[in-house]
């Protein structure tokens, strides 16, 4: 998997993917993370991204100029698609990072200021992806989000133990409670049925632990369960 990242902050990508599992995955060739700065592709002097809207208001919008030059620099194989990270975007949830993971290459779109030029998204026609209902200073930290979860699906960046088909949201369920040594801490004991090895109860144990937090915590998700 490449993941191919278009942003005037370059460092901010680098140095997120430089710890722990990501880090290994890249350092194994399983991923590979490569930026683009849109200013590498300006014309003028000054090295300008962005410039004030036309109609007038606050803020600057990013210019179409420097972002389609750099987008059309980026070598894009057949099983490529292009993302814009911002807020009108489709939520990101387990099944769409289950969707990107079949890419071999993501190209994506962060954006500052007030936003993109809208004849880049004419241009480019971005799937846009948005990671929540809530506004961000630039589209790296989405961006990062996409590239951590499509990752760990990926075979091989995981290992056995971290292996991501128990996880949360693949069986559209939130977490069962973990617990680990000592068996007693400040009074709280661990459950009795996961200090059995009996594995079948365990299981049981576990699953209903994940079905009643869900209905707790997330009532929208346990619709969902429920009535798949
Ligand atoms: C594109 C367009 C993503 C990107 C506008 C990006 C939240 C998310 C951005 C903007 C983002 C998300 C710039 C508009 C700052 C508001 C970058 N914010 N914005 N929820 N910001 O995924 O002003």
């Amino acid at each position: 998997m490449r993941f191919d990242v278009m942003t005037l902050f370059p460092e901010m990508i680098e140095s997120a993917c430089s710890f722990s599992i990501l880090k290994r995955a890249a350092e194994n060739g399983i991923v590979n993370v490569n930026t683009i700065n849109p200013r590498d592709f300006t014309l003028d002097k000054h090295k300008k991204v962005d410039d004030t809207p036309y109609g007038g208001g606050a803020g600057m919008v990013l210019m179409a100029q420097p972002y389609v030059d750099a987008y059309e620099s980026i070598e894009r194989c057949e099983n490529s698609i292009t993302v814009m990270l911002s807020p009108q975007g489709r939520p990101l949830d387990d099944k769409l990072v289950n969707e990107l993971a079949g890419y071999e290459q993501i190209v994506m779109m962060c954006g500052h200021y007030e936003g993109f030029d809208e004849r880049i998204r004419e241009i480019i026609k971005p799937l846009e992806i948005s990671i929540g209902d809530f506004v961000l200073t630039g589209g790296e930290l989405p961006a990062l989000c996409v590239i951590d979860a499509v990752s760990r699906k990926i075979e091989g960046t995981l290992g056995k133990i971290e292996s991501a088909d128990e996880d949360s949201f693949s069986n559209g369920l939130i977490e069962y409670p973990h617990y680990t040594k000592p068996r007693e801490y400040r009074g709280l004991k661990v459950p009795e049925v996961l200090l059995n090895g009996n594995h079948k109860e365990i299981a049981k144990f576990r699953l209903e632990q994940s079905i009643e937090r869900t209905r707790q915590k997330r009532p929208d998700l346990y619709e969902k369960y429920i009535n798949s």
